[in-house]
């Protein structure tokens, strides 16, 4: 049937789902757990309020921190062997998408039939979303808040989102760069990747993973790329401190506390930590705890990767033919993992 043209010219506009937000009571239950552990800890992902997103995006542009720029000259180069594995009118879902910018960058070459971006809050996204709707009036937009850290599954909304459009029997193309799978220690990088696994075989064939990794390589490396010369980093880690502070009520002095950072070779990590710079007590409503002085607080892990071993992960989770492209110094790589 032939369409009219007025009616072609309907352009989607971004469609948004909140999955269920984790309220104020657990968000504080798990910070007071962290903080009266031992080792107390902070998870990474509280890293990340307005100014802490601001100092990440400040880390990548530092010199001492090569995988967000080793990453994307990866990516320029080699977008087009990519787009031989990757089928072309696949949804696209963009796990951690924030700005959409990575993905936004290759849609000319890998032309996707739909775009899922997913962040723990639908609010990072309606406004990069609604931005990139207008450069790809035609393209099919979902901006999804989900919390996919605890687990990857799509909310019934959005498999609805996908059969209005058609795209139920679509390949699917699960999108994660950043080597923000490094937050994960290997057995839960394991069950994640086993259900962006399952999100492919939701879809049809030609379906897969595509995944910047950071690899294992010299100490010095890392050690710099962790803790630069600035002090972006160590801002950034501090940061946190401040964030925990307005959820919690609580009242650390972010000024306390040292940056400590440094490659932990035996378990292919690199590992941040805050040091109490004095004994200190902290409060919040409720409760309390003493710190030694010297004693540490751990924020965040950040796994490395051989090829071999991520490969072998990969197949782990079930995926089958497995492909990666690296720089010249073979310090970061982007794996396409196909699906069956
Ligand atoms: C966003 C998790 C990929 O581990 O390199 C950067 C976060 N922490 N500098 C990383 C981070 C300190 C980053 N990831």
């Amino acid at each position: 049937m032939k369409r009219l043209i007025s009616e072609r010219s309907v352009w989607p506009s971004p469609h948004f789902v909140q999955e269920h937000r984790q309220d104020m009571v657990a968000v504080c239950a798990e910070l007071v757990t962290g903080l009266t552990s031992s080792p107390a800890r902070l998870a990474p992902k509280y890293f990340y309020d307005a100014l802490g997103s601001r100092l990440f995006d400040a880390i990548t542009e530092l010199d001492e921190y090569y995988p967000t720029r080793t990453e994307a000259a990866i990516f320029e180069s080699r977008v087009r062997e990519m787009a031989r594995h990757v089928a072309a009118g696949a949804v696209w879902f963009d796990l951690g998408a924030g700005s959409c910018a990575k993905a936004a960058s290759l849609f000319g070459v890998m032309r996707p039939g739909a775009y899922v971006p997913i962040d723990i809050s639908v609010d990072y996204l309606r406004g990069s979303v609604a931005a990139l709707q207008e450069r790809h009036p035609a393209l099919p937009m979902l901006g999804l808040g989900l919390d996919f850290s605890s687990a990857l599954e799509l909310p019934a909304e959005a498999d609805a989102w996908l059969s209005g459009h058609d795209l139920r029997a679509a390949a699917r193309c699960v999108f994660y760069p950043g080597s923000s799978i490094g937050n994960f220690a290997p057995d839960e990088a394991l069950r994640l990747l086993g259900q962006a696994r399952a999100l492919c075989d939701g879809g049809g064939a030609g379906s897969g993973l595509l995944i910047g990794v950071d690899r294992v390589k010299a100490k010095a490396v890392l050690d710099l790329a962790y803790d630069d010369a600035l002090g972006v980093t160590a801002a950034f880690n501090r940061n946190l401190l401040r964030h925990v502070n307005r959820l919690l009520g609580s009242d650390i002095q972010p000024a306390h506390w040292r940056h400590v950072a440094f490659y932990n070779e035996a378990e292919s990590r690199i590992e941040m930590h805050l040091q109490a710079v004095g004994a200190q007590t902290v409060a919040w409503p409720g409760g309390q705890r003493t710190f030694a002085d010297g004693e540490r607080l751990h924020t965040e892990n950040s796994y490395k990767w051989t090829p071999e071993a991520f490969e072998g992960l990969l197949r782990q989770a079930g995926f089958g033919e497995v492909t990666h492209w690296s720089d010249e110094r073979g310090w970061f790589s982007v794996f396409w993992a196909q699906a069956s």
